[in-house]
């Protein structure tokens, strides 16, 4: 039987803004406690506090935090450091950053602070997504309010200059990629840069930059504040912490859940979503860590915990723990299609395999959702997505691929289906009754 995280242990207090969201409510939770006294601990330590708690990023790829921020160089020359927050949450299925950002900001701002003091930068962006106006404009007020109470700006009472702005996006997924990020805040278009040089190295304007997802640097004070050693308490070796997972779909009670890493998928389902509609019998698959993640069938979906490299096993991963549930009603060949549609649309075109391959692999899955192809293509199909995945510039390209992957890997059989049922003139898809809520 697992233990559910309590309340106690929860870092977001107000993920469901039933409290205060501004300053005073705020540090009536905890934030901004301690601040300057931490920042006098030095650089060393909080950067080793950082590395100790465990915490990978929180973005997609899960590169260990305190790592990158290492990568940084140890003094500043000629070039100033800079941080930037990765806030274009656009990920579909993913919307924890969005909650941070409504209703828990000072987390986020008090984050932007501390990392920005133990990587020596004095100027902090955060880059929110286009659609997020109402994020923006909160965000804004949060900042505005750390301004007016001296603990962010010049001559701040935490005696580190630290000076934050608030970049508003297009609507570009793309721009979610962190060189494609940089670019855009230099006022460019949004095309991914080759790496390396990474950003450590060569990030906004030339300078040393480190790019952080939005829920990676507002955990930060929390860790610090309560030990690396509380945080690195939950979860498993390699994968440990607190966590927001988004569960959409196919449940009964979509919700943004803050658990402990490693927690069972089903327990996660069952214990806050309301379970699967119609019962777990009648779940089909999950897409465990956002769109760009394979999805898996149910009988993975029975035991499979939910971290970083329980879902590799299964040749998947957390991505960012956005879980998209699917019963049985759900037409899976046609939904990897929708999310193949995605990528062809979001691809920025740079590179061949992926501006190509995303419209291919979305029009012939097109046709196999209508049963109107070839046997012989869904190795063709397969083909292909292999030709894209690891020959592009950016992780779009693998993004594009792996959805691909993962619905030849488990549900070939159905596709195959589709075509003998297209040619002997039955109906090509049934779709199984959908259960009710
Ligand atoms: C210095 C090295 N820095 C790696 C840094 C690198 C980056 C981070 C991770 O994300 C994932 C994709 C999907 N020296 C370094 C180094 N770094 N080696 O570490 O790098 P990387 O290349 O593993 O991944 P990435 O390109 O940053 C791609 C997931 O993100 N994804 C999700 C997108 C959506 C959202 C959202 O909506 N929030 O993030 C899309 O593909 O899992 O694997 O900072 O510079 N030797
Ligand atoms: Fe652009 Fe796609 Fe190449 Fe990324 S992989 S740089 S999105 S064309």
């Amino acid at each position: 039987m697992t233990q559910l995280l309590q309340d106690k242990d929860r870092i977001f207090t107000n993920l469901y803004g039933h409290h205060d969201w501004r300053l005073a409510g705020a540090k009536q939770r905890g934030c901004w406690n301690m601040t300057r006294e931490m920042l006098e601990e030095g650089r060393d330590w909080i950067i080793g506090e950082v590395k100790g708690s465990g915490l990978r990023g929180r973005g997609g790829a899960g590169f260990p935090t305190g790592l990158k921020w290492s990568f940084m160089p140890k003094e500043v020359g000629a070039r100033p450091h800079y941080l930037v927050v990765n806030a274009d949450e656009s990920e579909p299925g993913t919307c924890k950053d969005r909650e941070i950002m409504r209703h828990d900001p000072h987390h986020l701002i008090e984050g932007c602070l501390i990392a920005s003091f133990a990587m020596q930068a004095h100027e902090c962006y955060i880059y929110i997504r286009g659609e997020y106006v109402l994020e923006r404009e909160r965000l804004e007020a949060a900042i505005a309010e750390a301004y007016e109470a001296r603990l962010i700006g010049k001559d701040n009472v935490h005696g580190w200059d630290f000076d934050l702005y608030v970049h508003h996006g297009a609507g570009a997924y793309i721009c979610g990629e962190e060189t494609a990020l940089l670019e855009s805040l230099e006022g460019k278009k949004g095309q991914p840069r080759l790496k390396p040089p990474f950003p450590a190295n060569a990030g906004l304007y030339g300078c040393p930059t480190t790019v952080n997802n939005v829920e990676s640097i507002a955990v930060v004070p929390t860790i610090l504040r309560r030990g690396k050693e509380w945080f690195a308490g939950f979860g498993r070796e390699g994968n440990t912490g607190t966590k927001i997972f988004s569960i959409s779909g196919h449940v009964n009670a979509p919700c943004n859940i803050e658990e402990a890493m490693s927690i069972p998928l089903r327990t996660l389902i069952d214990s806050y979503a309301g379970g699967v509609r119609g019962g777990w019998d009648n779940l089909k698959a999950v897409i465990p860590g956002g769109s760009s993640v394979p999805l898996i069938p149910k009988e993975i979906c029975d035991d499979v915990l939910l971290d970083f490299d329980a879902l590799k096993e299964h040749k998947t991963g957390l991505g960012t723990a956005a879980v998209i549930v699917m019963d049985k009603s759900t037409d899976v060949v046609k939904a990897i299609a929708r999310i193949s549609y995605f990528y062809k649309h979001e691809s920025c075109g740079q590179c061949t395999p992926c501006r190509e391959g995303t419209g291919w692999m979305w029009r012939v899955l097109e046709r196999m959702a209508r049963g109107e192809a070839e046997t012989s293509e869904i190795d063709d199909l397969l083909d292909v997505a292999g030709q894209v995945e690891g020959h592009t510039i950016c992780a779009l390209g693998d993004a594009a691929a792996w959805p691909v992957q993962g619905l030849i890997r488990h549900f070939r059989h159905e596709i195959e289906e589709r075509i003998e049922n297209y040619r002997a003139g039955r109906p090509v898809f049934v779709q199984a009754p959908v259960a009710a809520e």
